[in-house]
C-alpha cells in the first residue's frame, strides 16, 4: 500500500479517533485515503472544502433495537443498522447483511465502499449499506419472516425509492427481500416496488440480479485477462463461498470454459478437479440450504472436503475470493503467487488483506479490487430501480446485455484512470480515483450540505 500523503494523513488520525475501534471501517478508509494522495497531486482543489474528510463521515447513521418471538416463544433483541452514507449521486444504495458478526464497524466499512462502488458503476446511486447481527443459521422460515418484518417494522420510515433502497448481501436474499417487502407494503399501504431491489421476478425483481454479482465479476476479470492475451477457457480457478456470489461466479466461469475445482463455506471447503458439479452445489446450498460437506458427501468418487483447511492452497490461474472480508491473507497471497496464480478478482468486499493485496501487486498478478469487480450487482440493482420507475421488465438477454457493458466499462475507466495517474494496471488506484472524482465532483456542485 502507498505511503500516505502528509495531507491526508490528519484525515485519516481523525477517521481513526472519532470512529475508535471500527477496525474494518479503518482498513477501508486507509486502502482509498493511500489511492488519493495522487489526485490531490494533480488536482490540488480537490483537498479543499472538507472534501475528503466528508466524504469519510456517514451523512446518517441509524441503529435500532430488533425484538423477534422465537418459534419457542422466547424472546430474542438483535440490534439494526442503516448507515446512510453519501446521497451525492442517488439515493441511498446498498445491501443489507445478516450475520453475527455484524457491528456498526462493518456496516460502515460496507458503506464507505459501496459509495465508490456505486459511483464507478456510472449510474444515479448513492451509497449506504445496513444489517443486523441476527444470525439465520438454523433458523426456521417463520422465524426468518418475523424477524425481517421486526426489523421493516423500524427500517420503513427510513427507506424509500426516493430516500433509501436496500438489497441483499451475506444472508439476505430472496426470501428475506420478500419478508422485508411484505411487511413495507404492509405498514405504508404503497406497492412501491422500488424500494427494494433483489425481487421475485413475478413481484417486480429484474432478471439477472440473482447472477449479476458473480457474473459481473467474471465479466471484470475476463477484461483484465484480455489485456494480457488471456481468457477463463481452460483455466483451473478457485471460488471461495459458496453462496449467492460463488455460485453464480461458478455458473459464467463455466460458461466461459473454465475449470473450478474448489468452493468453500465457513466449516470448510471442497476440492474436485474433474470440476463442480453446479446443478449439485444449487440444489444444496440454495433448495436445501445445506453444506459443502453435504455437497462433498453426495459426490464420494470425485470430490475430498478439507474441514477448516485453507482453500488458497488450492493450486490455480484464477482465484476469486467470494466470501467474507479478509479471508485471504499475506500468507495466502504469497501460496498463490508461488502456485502461479495471474489473476485475483475480488468477489466479496475487501477479501484481501491489505498485505495480500500488496503480494499480487509486487508479483504482477492482474487484481481486480471488489468495488470494481463485484459493482455488477449493484449496477444490476440500479437496473432494477430503472424497471420499477417505468413499470417495466426487460429480458434475460437485454439485461444480461446491459451487465456486461456496464463491466466492461468499469474496467475500462479503471484501466485509463490508472494509466492517466502514471500507474498502469493498476486497478485498485484506477478504481478509487475513478469512484471518488465522480463523488468529490457531485459534492462540489451540491455545495457544503
Ligand atoms: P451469501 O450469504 O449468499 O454467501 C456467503 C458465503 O460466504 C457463504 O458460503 C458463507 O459460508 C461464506 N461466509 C460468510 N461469512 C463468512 C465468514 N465470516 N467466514 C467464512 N465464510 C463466510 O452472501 P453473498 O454471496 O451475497 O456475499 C458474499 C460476499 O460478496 C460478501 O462479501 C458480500 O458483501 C459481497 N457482495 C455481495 C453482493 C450481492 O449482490 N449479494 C454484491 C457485491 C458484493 P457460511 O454459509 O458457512 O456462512
Ligand atoms: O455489496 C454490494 O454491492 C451489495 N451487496 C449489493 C448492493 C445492492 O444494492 O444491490
Amino acid at each position: 500500500m502507498p505511503p500516505l500523503d502528509e495531507k491526508l494523513e490528519p484525515v485519516l488520525d481523525d477517521v481513526l479517533r472519532r470512529n475508535a475501534g471500527e477496525d474494518l471501517f479503518h482498513q477501508a478508509v486507509r486502502e482509498v485515503l493511500g489511492s488519493l494522495g495522487a489526485v490531490i497531486a494533480k488536482h490540488p482543489d480537490y483537498a479543499e472544502a472538507a472534501l475528503i474528510e466528508r466524504l469519510c463521515e456517514p451523512e446518517r447513521q441509524i441503529i435500532f433495537r430488533v425484538p423477534w418471538v422465537d418459534d419457542t416463544g422466547q424472546v430474542q433483541i438483535n440490534r439494526g443498522f442503516r448507515v446512510e452514507f453519501n446521497s451525492a449521486l442517488g439515493p441511498y444504495k446498498g445491501g443489507l447483511r445478516f450475520h453475527p458478526s455484524v457491528t456498526l464497524g462493518t456496516v460502515k466499512f460496507l458503506g464507505f465502499e459501496q459509495v465508490f462502488k456505486n459511483a464507478l458503476t456510472g449510474m444515479p446511486i448513492g451509497g449506504g449499506k445496513g444489517g443486523s447481527d441476527f444470525n439465520p443459521r438454523g433458523r426456521s422460515d417463520a422465524e426468518v419472516m418475523r424477524f425481517c418484518q421486526s426489523f421493516m417494522t423500524e427500517l420503513y420510515r427510513h427507506v424509500g425509492e426516493y430516500t433509501d433502497v436496500p438489497a441483499g448481501d451475506i444472508g439476505v436474499g430472496e426470501r428475506e427481500i420478500g419478508y422485508l417487502f411484505g411487511q413495507y407494503k404492509r405498514i405504508t399501504n404503497r406497492y412501491e416496488s422500488g424500494v427494494l431491489t433483489g425481487k421475485g421476478l413475478t413481484w417486480g425483481g429484474s432478471q439477472v440480479r440473482k447472477e449479476a454479482t458473480g457474473y459481473g465479476a467474471v465479466y471484470f476479470t475476463e477484461e483484465m485477462l484480455h489485456t494480457r492475451g488471456e481468457s477463463f477457457d481452460g483455466k483451473r480457478i478457485v471460488v471461495s463461498g459458496s453462496g449467492n456470489v460463488s455460485i453464480y461466479t461458478i455458473e459464467k466461469a463455466q460458461q466461459l470454459g473454465g475449470r473450478v475445482i474448489a468452493c468453500s463455506d465457513s466449516d470448510g471447503f471442497v476440492l474436485e478437479e474433474t470440476g463442480i458439479d453446479l446443478a449439485l452445489l444449487k440444489e444444496i446450498k440454495e433448495r436445501r440450504r445445506g453444506r459443502i460437506l453435504h455437497y462433498a458427501e453426495a459426490r464420494p468418487s470425485t470430490a475430498a472436503y478439507f474441514s477448516g483447511g485453507r482453500i488458497w492452497d488450492v493450486a490455480c490461474d484464477i482465484a476469486m475470493p467470494s466470501a467474507t472480508q479478509n479471508e485471504l491473507t499475506g500468507r495466502d497471497a504469497r501460496e498463490l503467487v508461488k502456485n502461479g496464480v495471474i489473476a485475483v478478482g475480488e468477489g466479496a468486499n475487501m477479501p484481501c488483506t491489505p498485505e495480500a493485496v500488496n503480494v499480487f501487486m509486487e508479483a504482477g498478478v492482474l487484481f481486480g479490487p471488489g468495488k470494481a469487480a463485484n459493482a455488477g450487482g449493484v449496477a444490476t440493482s440500479a437496473l432494477e430501480m430503472q424497471q420499477n420507475a417505468s413499470r417495466d421488465s426487460w429480458t434475460f438477454e437485454r439485461t444480461e446485455a446491459s451487465l456486461a457493458e456496464i463491466m466492461r466499462s468499469i474496467h475500462n475507466r479503471c484501466a485509463a484512470t490508472a494509466d492517466e495517474y502514471g500507474a498502469p494496471g493498476n486497478y485498485v488506484l484506477g478504481a478509487n480515483v475513478a469512484g471518488f472524482v465522480r463523488v468529490a465532483d457531485a459534492m462540489r456542485a451540491l455545495g457544503v450540505v
